[in-house]
Formats: structure tokens, sequence, C-alpha cells
């Protein structure tokens, strides 16, 4: 039984990317909606739907656990699909609640009361729907007290990445940190809130500071999916391929999903 990762595009290899690392043998099913993509500027409707025929897509294929790696499912759809739509024996799980647990320093499944941390001064980078959705501070609320958190919709950036123009997405980045810091000047952490982030993450930094620490989310995703496993390996099956799905033209994305990963990658229609 494979394990599935689902994001609205290419966005989310980086989180099969580390994933794989850390789980070398367990095999994934990649889904990316690219048809629908950008999610970012969607409503919440729209974004649940599209994400429950997507992971339906996936039961398909014999996945019972799938990871949405899009924040801005994550954030606009995952609650909804758990209180109401979920079968028992399927699981999804998002990437904010990884991020977290680590800006708390928690362990996974900690459930005790909300408490003072270290970091009093959170920036928040996430897609315009994630950002309206305040599904960040929701869940931070439940594991933190005395954090503010100050968030920025960064228009523009997963466009210009997905187009291959990293000197836009570059100037993006930097325009936006510096609005954020015109709200929160001195920021002590700050969270890289999708999926495309990760790839800009040195600029990130060097706009920042390097007194601020940058939490990326694949390798923690990562992390909190072999600690998962580890606990409900029944969850967990071995034997099949992995296998990349998208809603979009298969040529084209695997030739994107090739340069982003820097390793050949073979998408099939959905
Ligand atoms: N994958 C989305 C996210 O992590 O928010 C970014 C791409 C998008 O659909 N806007």
């Amino acid at each position: 039984m494979a394990v599935g990762i689902f994001d609205s595009g290419l966005g989310g290899l980086t989180v099969l990317d580390a994933v794989s690392r850390r789980l070398p043998d367990v095999p994934l099913v990649y889904f990316g909606d690219n048809a629908h993509a950008p999610y970012g500027v969607r409503d919440a409707d729209d974004i649940y739907n599209l994400t429950t025929k997507a992971v339906e897509r996936m039961w398909a294929e014999g996945v019972d656990l799938v990871i949405i790696a899009c924040n801005t499912a994550s954030a606009a759809a995952l609650r909804r699909m758990q209180e109401s739509w979920l079968p028992k024996d399927k699981r999804c799980l998002g990437v904010f609640v990884p991020l977290i647990e680590a800006l708390t320093e928690r362990q996974w499944g900690d459930n005790s009361p909300p408490r003072q941390v270290k970091v009093n001064n959170v920036a928040l980078f996430a897609t315009p729907a994630t950002v309206s959705s305040r599904a960040f501070q929701r869940e931070l609320a439940f594991r933190a007290i005395g954090v503010d958190v100050e968030a920025q919709a960064c228009g523009g950036v997963v466009d210009a990445i997905e187009d291959g123009d990293m000197i836009l997405a570059e100037a993006l980045v930097r325009s936006h940190v510096d609005a954020l810091k015109r709200k929160m000047p001195h920021p002590d952490a700050a969270i890289l809130g999708c999926t495309h982030y990760p790839l800009m993450e040195s600029t990130f930094q060097e706009a920042l500071g390097a007194d601020v620490e940058v939490y990326s989310q694949a390798n923690l995703v990562a992390e909190s999916l072999a600690d998962y496993l580890q606990r409900r390996p029944e969850m967990l099956g071995s034997g099949t391929e992995s296998m990349f799905l998208t809603s979009g033209n298969p040529a084209k994305v695997s030739a994107r999903a090739t340069q982003f990963l820097r390793r050949e990658i073979k998408f099939r229609s959905a």
C-alpha cells in the first residue's frame, strides 16, 4: 500500500523528495492537480471540491493515507474533510501540524493545553487563500500562548516559480519580506507556508536576516510521517512502484517536474 502525496501542482514534489529520502522503501502516489492550479486564489468550496476529488482518485490506486502537501488545501479544506467526509479506514494528514509542533517543540500527538514557547514573533508567508483561512493561527492557538503571528500573502510567487521565472520570483519574495517587516520589524521565526517556497529559502533567509529562524516544511513533514508510520504500521505496505498522476498535460508536467527535481519523473494522466 502506497502513501499518497497531493498538491495543487508541482510544489508538493519538495515534500515527495523529502519523504522519499527519509522513507526510501515506501512507495508513493503523487497527484498534482495542475489543470486547476493555482489553488491560492480559489474560494474554500472550490478548493474542498477539487481536493476531495483528487483524494478519491488516489484511493482508486489503493492509497489509504494521503498527505495533503498543499498548504492552501490543508488550510481551506482539510478540517472539513476530516470532520464530515473521510471514511474511518482512510487518513489525510496536513502540513501545518508538523511545522507547528516543531515551532512549539512538541512531540507528535501531544494534546496537552497550550503553553508559552520560545518564539514570540512569527512571520507567516503563504498564499492569499492560506492567509485568509487563518488555519495556521487556529492550529497554533491549540498548542501555544503568547505568540504574535503576522501573515503576508505572497501573491505572484507561485506563478513565477511555475513559469520558471526565478528572477521575478526573487524580486517578489524580497518585496513581500519588506512588506512583512513594515508590519513586524523583528520576527524571531519565519514560516514558509507554501510548497513552493522552499525553492526560494535562501532568498527568504537573506531578506529576513541571519538572526531569523526560517522553518521550511518538507523535512518536518517527512519526519512526522516516519513517526506516524511507526505508530500506525497497518497504514503501510510495500511492493508497488511510485506513481505520478496529473490532471494536466502529462508531457508538459513531466518535463517541468524533471527540471524541478533534477531526476527523470514521468507523470501519467489522472
Ligand atoms: N501548493 C500550494 C500551497 O502550498 O499553498 C501553492 C500553489 C497554489 O496552488 N497556490
